[in-house]
């Protein structure tokens, strides 16, 4: 533990001490913490931008507000910048990459012709750091969205573009799971939607069963890599219908076996995912979550400490669930310092692990099988004022990370001395 931090010791033993009256050893739920890694999504440090198409457009179905100085305009860059972020997070992570993180070289690949080639220098960077890597088909941001559909698309040659797009990502998460000895999650997310009232809403459902089906017929070791799938609600211009429903994509995952993506912002404004979790759960082995923040909309705010936030740690932490959901983060905002982006909100979504594992769960949970919900309602209650930033301050202490706020001043030293110079 470096010596400056020696002082964090006096506050973490009272602490451990008064978490220990409770049952909860802290000692071990600092191991635990150290044993859940968080999927880090690429697409935070240069606003989804990609590099298949410098200056291209988003749309079709994302938006990104803000134009804060200094993103990330080269691989070179969003590594290096991904790379300050690591250094200041307790805790071993993974980087997720879009299909548009491709680098070209020399030849320019369309998106049903990619292959491990396109992802070289990804690899070569996560080896060298000895981070695992996870991955996206990205059905966005590119010409054969046509009409905003792909998967689901009335003709069958853009479908079959599609399809095989999705088939080559699935060949490239093997390679990564392969390569950096990690099982790969790959994620499919399609905008595919109608902003009116459709008349029919069969016909893109069956052709999207059709296309995954063709997409996921090849069977890869499950060792390299895992696919999962993510509903929504709505989005941007799908304002009235989404193929890609939840109770579509959960009956999809349930009867084809693979992995189904709860993104916190895909739901009606107040419904959260933390429930969906445990029920899921019973019938899937394992889940991937996109934890993000949606205000008012699917608008992916930075994560920060909330009660929603706490209930899906909770569900995850509680229900002895943490090697059966793979926790990635899916927000980008471009109004703020990118890399605070990144740090604050994974940061966040460690304390919030924290804080579940810290809970006197024992005693919460004897109280609620003998029916004494009095009990169970104050200890939760005075449970929420415990000491655990200490044992936050510890942990990262502990990890050689900044511990406080003293990461921002690293950020604000990285933005004056690197960030800025990127105009
Ligand atoms: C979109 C989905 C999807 C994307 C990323 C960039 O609503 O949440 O996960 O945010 O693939
Ligand atoms: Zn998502």
């Amino acid at each position: 533990m470096a010596k400056s931090t020696r002082k964090i010791e006096p506050a973490y033993t009272l602490a451990r001490e008064r978490y220990a009256a409770l049952g909860v050893d802290t000692d071990a739920a600092l191991r635990q913490l150290a044993r859940i890694p968080i999927s880090i999504h690429c697409w935070q440090g240069d606003d989804v931008g990609g590099f298949e198409n410098p200056g291209g457009t988003l749309g079709d179905g994302l938006a990104v507000t803000g134009n804060y100085p200094g993103k990330a305009r080269t691989p070179a860059e969003l590594r290096a910048d991904f790379e300050k972020v690591l250094s200041l997070l307790p805790g071993q992570h993974r980087f997720n990459l879009h299909a548009s993180y491709a680098e070209m070289g020399a030849k320019k690949v369309e998106r049903d012709a990619l292959s491990a080639d396109q992802f070289q220098n990804w690899i070569a960077w996560a080896k060298s750091l000895g981070i695992g890597l996870d991955f996206n088909q990205t059905y966005f941001a590119h010409p054969k969205v046509e009409r905003g559909w792909t998967l689901t698309h009335p003709d069958k040659a853009i479908r079959q573009f599609w399809i095989e797009h999705g088939i080559r990502c699935r060949e490239i998460g093997a390679a990564f799971g392969k390569a950096l000895d990690k099982t790969c999650l790959t994620n499919l997310w399609i905008p595919d939607g109608m902003k009116d009232t459709p008349v029919d809403r069969k016909g893109p459902r069956e052709r999207l069963v059709e296309s995954l089906d063709a997409i996921f017929k090849k069977r890869i070791d499950h060792k390299l890599n895992v696919d999962s799938v993510e509903p929504k609600l709505f989005g941007i211009g799908a304002e009235s219908y989404t193929p890609g429903s939840h109770e579509f994509y959960l009956g999809y995952a349930v009867s084809r076996g693979t992995l189904l993506t709860l993104d916190a912002g895909h739901y009606h404004p107040t419904e959260g995912i933390a429930d969906k979790v445990s029920s899921v759960l019973c019938f899937l082995p394992e889940i991937a979550l996109h934890v993000s923040r949606g205000v008012r909309w699917d608008s992916d705010h930075v994560v920060t400490l909330t009660d929603e936030l706490l209930a899906i740690a909770q569900e995850i932490v509680w229900g002895g669930f943490a090697d059966r959901v793979r926790i990635g983060l899916d927000y980008f905002d471009a109004s703020i310092n990118r890399v605070a982006a990144w740090t604050i909100g994974t940061r966040n979504m460690l304390k919030a692990l924290l804080l579940a594992l810290v809970a006197p769960i024992e005693k919460l949970k004897t109280a609620e099988l003998e029916g004494d919900y009095t009990t169970r309602l104050a200890l939760m209650e005075d449970a929420k004022l415990l000491p655990a930033g200490a044992v936050w301050d510890y942990y990262c202490a502990q990890q050689e990370v900044p511990v406080g706020d003293a990461w921002l001043a690293e950020v604000k030293r990285y933005e004056k001395t690197v960030l800025s110079a990127r105009q």
